[in-house]
């Protein structure tokens, strides 16, 4: 394949199976096998097993948080957390995040009131959360996003003037430290989740973080299962339950995170070498954080400078085989059902959102891969007169 060519000019793609974005981490054959071979002699799959338990206490040590309860998935997480927290009718939280961040809250009865983000940063506008939580809200949901945290001491001092509880989305924070404390023991708890696009994977499953013994309580009260120390009354239960065979890929993959975060580190800089000489990329890299998990490179595209839009970089990256992906497009606000309830404008999220392209970093990537991910962004930025003519014919 010669170097400049392009699959949608008619080359052959540079990645043929395609190259997907996110960690995908899978342990080695034989670790898993033998996990898997005790679950098999004990006979036990779910219900706070062994391997549940030792996770958790793992995730307890490696976070310096008293309580680590371990959920099916994030989404699930979050929703468990709102109800435990008896937050009632609203909450302020970003639009910019994934949509299940604002789905799990609508789960629990609340009305997101969505806020703004900083453009740089891309986490949640500190004066615009105040401004919401001034006019009346039950509670606030910060995110952190890309490896990086938002201004947690800053949102804490935010929740204690207004008297509401704050959580954190903390979906992609595993493995990162903030103001000099893992994330995990921030607000009155944290979501983090184990998807295989996650730095640290069961499959699907998650675990909310929390210092608060009563909220522990009730958490795991909610979440429904054997775990439960003391018996309290909830509102309503869920089944929240992680299970044995997930548990069993979270402690390999808590095992051999430190080197899934050097490795990341290390990928992230090629790319930021090759990416960030190409008029019109700015590579977002993590902020406010002393240790990332360097699990997502993340960049903004200038059509005006590069030539085409995210949009159309991204079709051009698919189309080679790389599965670029606009996280998070569209904002939750312009989503169901939340684009009927507000008409709100939120120019920065809207701005991020028409410019952000995710690129592949993780297990599947390495330096090769990197190289030609980046000529082929090289490329398409020289070729892009014709690449604009190519898609407008094709429309
Ligand atoms: N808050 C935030 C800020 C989040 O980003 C998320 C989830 C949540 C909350 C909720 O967490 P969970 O409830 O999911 O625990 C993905 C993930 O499903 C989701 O976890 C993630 N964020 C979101 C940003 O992305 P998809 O539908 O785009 O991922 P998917 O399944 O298409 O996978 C991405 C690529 O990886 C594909 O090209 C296929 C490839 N892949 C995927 C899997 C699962 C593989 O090659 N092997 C695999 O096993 O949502």
């Amino acid at each position: 394949m010669s170097s400049d060519s392009l699959a949608i000019l008619g080359g052959a793609p540079s990645f043929q199976p395609p190259l997907p974005v996110g960690q995908l981490y899978f342990p080695a054959w034989d670790d898993y096998k033998k996990a898997f071979r005790g679950i098999f002699k004990r006979q036990y799959y779910t219900n706070q097993g062994p391997l549940v338990n030792k996770f958790e206490k793992l995730i307890a040590e490696y976070k310096q948080v008293r309580h680590v309860i371990c959920v099916t998935n994030a989404t699930i997480g979050l929703s468990i957390v709102a109800d435990a927290l008896g937050i009632q009718n609203s909450i302020v939280m970003p639009s910019f995040t994934f949509v299940a961040s604002a789905q799990a809250v609508f789960w629990s009865n609340l009305r997101p009131k969505f806020c703004d983000v900083d453009p740089v940063s891309h986490h949640i506008d500190l004066a615009q959360a105040d401004h919401l939580l001034s006019r009346g809200a039950g509670g606030l949901m910060a995110v952190n996003l890309w490896g990086g945290a938002t201004h947690v001491n800053d949102l804490e001092k935010m929740a204690k003037k207004y008297r509401v509880p704050l959580f954190f989305d903390s979906a992609h924070g595993f493995g990162c430290v903030s103001q000099g404390k893992p994330l995990g023991g921030f607000g009155s708890a944290e979501v983090f989740s184990f998807h295989a696009t996650k730095v640290l994977s069961t499959g699907e499953g998650g675990c909310i973080t929390t210092n608060d013994n009563d909220l522990a309580d009730r958490l795991r009260n909610i979440r429904s299962s054997y775990g439960i120390r003391k018996v309290i009354s909830v509102k309503r239960t869920a089944n929240g339950r992680m299970s044995e065979a997930q548990a069993a890929l979270g402690i390999l993959s808590l095992k051999n995170l430190s080197c899934i975060i050097k490795r990341n580190k290390k990928l992230f800089d090629e790319y930021y070498r090759a990416l960030s000489v190409i008029p019109g990329i700015t590579i977002r890299s993590p902020l406010n954080v002393e240790r990332s998990n360097w699990q997502y490179l993340v960049c903004e595209i200038d059509k005006k400078k590069f030539g085409l839009n995210n949009r159309q970089l991204q079709i051009v990256l698919n189309r080679d085989g790389i599965l670029a992906r606009r996280y998070f497009c569209p904002p939750v606000h312009k989503c169901p059902p939340f684009k009927e309830m507000s008409s709100i404008a939120l120019p920065n999220t809207e701005k991020i959102c028409s410019r952000i392209l995710q690129l592949p970093l993780g297990s599947c990537t390495d330096h090769k891969k990197i190289e030609r991910v980046s000529e082929v962004i090289k490329t398409a930025h020289l070729k892009s007169d014709q690449i604009k003519k190519f898609l407008s014919k094709k429309k």
